[in-house]
């Protein structure tokens, strides 16, 4: 979303900018703008975001500091796992909070060499064949799969903006199994379930184009369109889409599955910035998930590329009757982030350009003849409201992003209050806290559930500016860790984590819903192990040779193996070691290959042996005192 947003931040800079004028010149940071205002004893309340930093007082720069008390000792686990986007890094991080140590990056639309990923057959075929030879993806939205609105640990589904995919993560094993290239889709941006129990998974097309996306109607942005596209969570198949002529953002499920909502921005339809901004109002659109079931069911569809799609733009004859497709909800203005409240009961839609958030009454939406009346509240929030999680106090928790400040506010006192007047602050807002800086996301734990635990909150900083050690033009971002546990005290900041670029969403998931296994089952895996009685060079053609090999503390089971030049070879090997945290892997050198190999695993590696000679096959995973022992010879002889 950091795209979304270059308006406000570059706001931000010029409102920064407009304030440290008169002490510093540019390229000055933030903290030493802090000292230089502090001599100057003046300019800190024009800095926007950071009004309590500023009173002259170095020892008073950072209230309500939390230190130590939740730190996780050596040794001691976290309670809590949370799956974090990485962006156009193109994979999934997992952390543990609330030490906010990494644990693990699961690669998912990105080649990896220290997982293997991208590197033996299979993972290549998902990659290459069924995600499309791209070779990167922008992942924003991970999300947990659900039964009966509560995390269930099966799956972790990933979207990708760039290239318009979704992917699958199991959780058994922490390891990306299904990607899917979405006809009819350009920028997968929101992906979410449906819920209460996982019915679809949701990718929620941003980018308007026309569809089908062919050569036609290049330069008529008014025949663009997006889609919303449901996929099965067990097949990966895009069971249906809805077409819309706005284009989609972000999404959430309502908690009895009965609707879909989508921020939208960009109501003009434009392409340039310029026209993208020039509404006052978008909409959150309201996807009417039995209806749109029923229409596929009744044949009321076009099939486009292959998918089923049904008509869900304003006009569409299946918006005529009392049970509509989709319901167009006014929202100010270009909104970003829309989540349902715990209880079920609202769709919350931020503002973006507007500071205001938009409360949706979900079973309003059944009732009233416009939809606009279905919303019951609309508190002033602060600048650049972008997104909102639950503590499952009846609280809600929005990022300010041009404000760099999370603000806590109550729902119902919204509610209560609406409509409100004028400009000010809503009466809703409990407290603000300052982050640093410029928050995109936030997450708070299980906080996507009917039932949050309400004790901790990660605010997914886009800048981090001051924050860490210069690293060279390239910052991390900075992952704040802030406790929400405590109504009475107030939000309380605990650490900053530098993050490398760029996580956008996060999901927080307590670790008793999650059962990762230490040693693969190999009936879970599509290939069949290779033993100790099965090693193997087979010649099965003049040009190609077959050959069976296992990893074990310290051999690949053959010393040698030898093939022909510009045969193509296939390797399948297992590592037959059963137990836990014994992992080796298969490297050829000058031959590209490298298949990692965790306990139990069977993997193949195909390639064509072009240059003669000999190369060590060699374990690169550091697996005991002779490791740098565990290797073997590959002769590839000449042929004449
Ligand atoms: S988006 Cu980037 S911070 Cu893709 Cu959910 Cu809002
Ligand atoms: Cu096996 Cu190193």
């Amino acid at each position: 979303m950091a795209d979304d947003t270059k308006n406000e931040n570059n706001n931000q800079n010029d409102r920064d900018d407009d304030a440290n004028k008169s002490s510093s010149g540019s390229g000055m940071g933030r903290r030493g703008f802090l000292k230089a205002g502090a001599i100057a004893g003046a300019a800190g309340a024009a800095l926007a975001g950071c009004p309590r930093l500023f009173n002259g007082d170095e020892d008073d720069v950072e209230p309500r500091v939390l230190e130590l008390e939740h730190d996780v000792a050596p040794g001691e686990l976290d309670e809590y796992y949370a799956f974090l986007s990485g962006g156009h890094a193109g994979d999934v991080r997992v952390y543990g909070v609330p030490s906010m140590r990494q644990i693990m990056r699961i690669p998912v639309f990105n080649r990896e060499s220290a997982r293997g990923w991208g590197h033996d057959d299979e993972s290549r075929q998902l990659l290459e064949e069924d995600g499309g030879g791209y070779t990167w993806g922008d992942t924003h939205h991970p999300r947990v799969s659900q039964t009966d609105n509560d995390y269930d640990g099966r799956w972790l589904f990933i979207n990708d903006k760039a290239n318009g995919r979704m992917a699958r993560i199991n959780l058994k094993y922490f390891e990306t199994d299904a990607i899917v290239d979405i006809p009819n889709q350009q920028g997968t941006h929101g992906a979410c379930v449906v819920l209460p129990d996982t019915k679809y998974i949701i990718g929620v097309g941003e980018f308007r184009v026309p569809i089908p996306n062919d050569g036609r109607d290049l330069d008529e942005p008014e025949n663009y369109g997006s889609t919303l596209a449901a996929i099965n969570p067990e097949t990966m198949n895009v069971e249906w889409q809805v077409r819309v002529d706005c284009n989609l953002d972000n999404g959430d499920s309502a908690k009895d599955g009965s609707w879909f909502f989508s921020t939208s921005y960009n109501s003009s339809g434009g392409v340039t910035e310029e026209e993208m901004t020039r509404d006052d109002r978008d909409w959150t659109v309201a996807f009417n998930i039995p209806a749109i079931e029923e229409a596929v069911e009744q044949g009321e569809y076009e099939e486009i590329n292959g998918v089923r799609v049904v008509d869900g733009t304003e006009d569409s004859p299946l918006n005529e009757g009392n049970n509509p497709v989709t319901r167009y909800i006014p929202t100010p203005k270009n909104p970003h982030g829309v989540s349902v409240t715990p209880d079920g009961k609202y769709a919350i839609s931020s503002g973006k350009l507007d500071p205001t958030a938009t409360i949706i009454d979900i079973a309003a939406l059944n009732e009233v003849d416009d939809p606009a009346d279905a919303v019951v509240g609309r508190p002033q929030l602060g600048m650049g409201p972008l997104h909102t999680a639950y503590d499952g106090r009846g609280h809600g928790y929005t990022t300010l992003f041009v404000d760099s400040q999370v603000v806590k506010w109550d729902i119902e006192a919204a509610v209560e209050a609406h409509p409100e007047n004028g400009d000010e602050e809503s009466p809703a807002v409990i407290e603000k806290i300052d982050v640093h800086y410029n928050p995109g996301h936030l997450i708070a734990s299980e906080s996507y559930t009917a039932e949050p635990a309400g004790d901790w909150l990660i605010s997914l900083n886009k800048l981090s500016k001051d924050r860490f050690l210069p690293v060279g033009p390239v910052f991390p971002e900075n992952d704040q860790l802030i406790y929400i546990g405590d109504d009475e005290a107030g939000m309380q900041l605990v650490k900053d984590t530098p993050a490398y670029p760029e996580p956008h969403d996060a999901t927080i998931v307590h670790k008793s819903k999650l059962d990762p296994q230490g040693v693969y089952d190999p009936e879970d895996l599509e290939l069949d192990a290779v033993d100790m009685d099965d090693l193997d060079v087979q010649r099965v053609d003049d040009d190609r040779v077959e050959i069976k090999l296992v990893s074990r503390r310290n051999d690949f089971g053959l010393d040698d193996v030898t093939v022909k030049e510009g045969d193509t070879v296939e390797i399948t090997i297992t590592n037959i070691e059963g137990t836990e945290d014994i992992l080796h892997s298969l490297a050829i050198p000058q031959y590209d290959v490298n298949v990692k190999l965790a306990p139990q695993e069977t993997r193949q590696v195909t390639f064509t042996a072009d240059k003669p000679g000999v190369y060590w096959m060699y374990c690169a995973y550091f697996c005991s005192a002779l490791h740098l022992e565990m290797r073997a010879r590959l002769l590839v002889e000449p042929r004449e």
